[in-house]
């Protein structure tokens, strides 16, 4: 049993919660292709252990369906705008969906090309990014995406939240092991975490995040309760966050991270923005020798003493859940069910 396991902890299949989550998706909207591909994002982050995306996040999902805010049951458009350049408008649906409509595009003008960007807009994304760059890498590309979400962050040097949380994925072939993958929000802390540290009743660690006054705080509901979080590495951070709104929104034609108005819409959670989707084939570059590359950089630094690579724990976490079933609280599954 892993430390996650208790007596409170139960194991299902993958494909039973899968089929669970995309049972709720359905009934509260979605089309079954939309069901499917969240359900199956979904119950992937809870496989790998990456709980602030898990089944944690499928109330907020419902009760954004409810309210009218994201349409279940859009059908992404895709445009064919250059050699190396797709857009799709989500249509006010999710982001999943509409990589998910212009994937194979994407890929072969990667393939011919050397490059392509996939720019979304017009689109709701609430997931963990990993899952939307793993596959690309799982296929021998490289790949790297930005999604900016809903305005909780103050800018380096700022007085008032701009940014949103706004995370980088990045995966990237690896020879003989499963490619190299980070995924981090570029804020001190996600938003889902400030969120499951307030359910707990736990304090933050210091520079996370600032309360209504504008004033340092640890406790994570003067946070969500009209205070704000803070870019990780100060100007740093804050640049990269910057960077984030100009490529997932300023370029996509997606909505900035605080252009967006859900007042008429109870019960919504879902960031209204952008996604952008680099794509490189490292064939067109040094082939095969990539991915040995990326090994050779993999093993100077664990031959430095690293102990721990990006992606690591989700692969424990994924090979236990294949092992053993997927965990979640007794009291998550129960919830899901009434869902
Ligand atoms: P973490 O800080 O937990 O992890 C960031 C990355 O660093 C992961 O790839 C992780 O690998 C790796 N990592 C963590 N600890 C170590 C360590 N000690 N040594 C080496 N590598 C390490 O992620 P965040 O809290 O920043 O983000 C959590 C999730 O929230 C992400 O999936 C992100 O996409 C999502 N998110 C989504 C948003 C949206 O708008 N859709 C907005 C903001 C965040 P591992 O996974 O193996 O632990
Ligand atoms: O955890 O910061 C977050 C987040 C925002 C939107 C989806 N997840």
């Amino acid at each position: 049993m892993s430390a996650a396991d208790s007596a409170s902890t139960v194991r299902i299949p993958f494909d039973e919660l899968a089929a669970l989550l995309r049972g709720i998706f359905q009934r509260h909207g979605c089309s079954d292709p939309v069901a499917a591909v969240l359900a199956h994002n979904c119950a992937s982050a809870q496989r790998d252990g990456a709980h602030s995306h898990g089944v944690f996040r499928m109330p907020g999902y419902v009760s954004t369906l409810d309210s009218g805010w994201v349409d279940g049951r859009a059908v992404p458009q895709v445009s064919d705008v250059a050699p190396g350049y797709v857009s799709v408008d989500a249509a006010g649906g999710f982001a999943q969906p509409a990589l998910a409509a212009a994937r194979a595009l994407l890929v072969s003008k990667a393939r011919s090309a050397g490059i392509a960007a996939l720019a979304i807009h017009n689109s709701h994304h609430f997931a963990a990014l990993w899952p939307d760059v793993e596959p690309f890498a799982e296929e021998g590309l490289i790949a790297l995406s930005v999604v900016n979400s809903m305005t909780c962050v103050v800018p380096h040097g700022a007085r008032r939240p701009v940014f949103g949380t706004n995370p980088i994925a990045f995966a990237a072939p690896c020879a003989g092991e499963a490619p190299i993958v980070f995924d981090m929000a570029t804020s001190a802390m996600a938003h889902g975490d400030v969120q499951i540290a307030a359910r707990a009743g736990q304090a933050l660690p210091a520079g996370v995040g600032v309360d209504a006054a504008g004033e340092p705080t640890t406790d994570p509901q003067a946070i969500l309760e009209g205070g704000a979080l803070l870019p990780f590495g100060g100007h740093k951070g804050s640049a990269l966050s910057m960077m984030v709104e100009l490529l997932a929104a300023g370029l996509t034609g997606g909505n900035f991270s605080w252009e967006y108005d859900w007042a008429s819409h109870p019960g919504a959670k879902t960031p209204w923005t952008g996604q952008l989707i680099l794509l490189i084939d490292p064939d067109k570059g040094q082939g095969e020798a990539f991915a040995k590359r990326s090994r050779t950089l993999l093993e100077q630094m664990q031959g430095a003493g690293l102990d721990r690579l990006p992606g690591e724990r989700r692969h424990r976490e994924r090979a236990l859940a294949q092992a053993q079933g997927v965990a979640l609280q007794a009291t998550e599954l129960e919830r899901l069910r009434q869902l």
